[in-house]
């Protein structure tokens, strides 16, 4: 079975964005793929972390990958510094990869601000420990939103320069002409993308300082109602067709979330709602959200009560990944001519 790997950093609230563009579909891939699903703690460290909140993030991440539905026995669900493989493959890939590449990334430029002398030179080599921990299971394929694809092309660079740069020795070593395939981006569903709820130009985002901004895995009924309520719209009427969505995105956002927990398509949303008012609109997908996400939310305060059960979760997932991460360092560390 293909291998799919993906990850989710423990920085603070998870919201229907990573439900939606990532955790929903690792949800669905589980059923042909053989799925590492990782918590990406050393990416979260990029910037400053409160290390018990960090503990405690981890943990609930976790939680929500199980309450979400992804089976922990039959997939490995772990945290990346748990497998040392992730940080040793990362520094061999920043001897791979070159300076221009990342100078590209539009992310280190965002996260980075103005104030980029001071940003971390771990935020600036990021991509390539997101490269690591995809390559390190030799995966196959990789659901994530769509903010993530320049960092997936990356990916697939460092993998190019890797098998070119170290042909002949791929070709003594394995009798093969190229070590790492390249990985497929899978950026699937209706809403790949979803936009902070004030903005429609404003990725929805964890550190988004609204929250209002947002619609957190763990927020109440009550809380997700009076955020759809308030959520910016324009004052027309939903169209009845996709088309009619063009230049109107707030409209565009909330129906791509609705069509999303639906598992329908936008059109399939518009036939039924088109020429429907936002307030009636809202109170359908008021509703729709709290169906879908209450249980969630209710699995992930069981779950996190039993910090004993997340833990031992991480720790036999990383044994399952961690022996998967060995063979290939061992791999690439002949390759380059790392002894030992
Ligand atoms: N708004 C989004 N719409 C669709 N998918 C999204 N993802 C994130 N935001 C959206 C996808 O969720 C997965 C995990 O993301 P992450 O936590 O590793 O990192 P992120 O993209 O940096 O998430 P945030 O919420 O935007 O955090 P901050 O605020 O720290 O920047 C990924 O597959 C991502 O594509």
């Amino acid at each position: 079975r293909p291998r799919i790997l993906s990850g989710v950093q423990p920085t603070g609230n998870l919201h229907l964005g990573n439900y939606l563009g990532a955790i929903t579909r690792f949800v669905t891939l589980q059923q042909d793929h053989d799925c590492l699903y990782c918590v990406v703690d050393l990416h979260a460290i990029t910037v400053p972390q409160d290390p018990a909140a960090l503990e405690a993030t981890t943990r609930e991440v976790t939680a929500a990958f199980i309450a979400a539905g992804i089976d922990p026995v039959r997939h490995a669900i772990f945290n990346q510094s748990r497998v040392p493989g992730h940080a040793e493959l990362a520094w061999i890939f920043n001897c791979v990869a070159r300076l221009g590449w990342l100078n590209r990334m539009t992310q280190f430029k965002e996260k980075a601000g103005k104030d980029r002398e001071n940003a971390s030179v771990g935020l600036y080599a990021y991509p390539v420990l997101m490269a690591a921990d995809i390559l390190l299971y030799r995966a196959d394929a990789v659901p994530v939103g769509d903010d993530q694809k320049q960092h997936l092309e990356l990916t697939r660079d460092i993998a190019t320069k890797f098998n070119n740069d170290f042909s002949a020795r791929i070709a003594e070593k394995t009798g093969r002409d190229s070590y790492f395939k390249l990985p497929e981006p899978l950026i699937q569903g209706p809403a790949t993308r979803v936009m902070s709820l004030r903005d429609g130009a404003k990725k929805m985002s964890k550190s988004d300082v609204s929250d209002n901004s947002r619609i957190n895995l763990t927020d109440d009924a009550d809380t997700i109602a009076g955020k759809i309520r308030r959520a910016k719209t324009d004052p027309d009427a939903l169209p009845s067709e996709v088309d009619g969505l063009a230049g109107r995105p707030e409209a565009d956002n909330l129906v791509a979330i609705f069509a999303g927990l639906a598992g329908l398509s936008k059109a399939e949303v518009l036939s039924q709602h088109g020429g429907h008012q936002f307030s009636t609109f809202k109170a359908a997908l008021s509703d729709l959200a709290v169906e879908k996400l209450s249980p969630i939310a209710a699995e992930m305060r069981r779950l996190t009560a039993d910090p004993g059960y997340i833990d031992g979760v991480l720790a036999s997932g990383a044994e399952r990944a961690g022996a998967i991460a060995e063979a290939t360092l061992r791999d690439v560390k002949g390759i380059v001519g790392l002894l030992g």
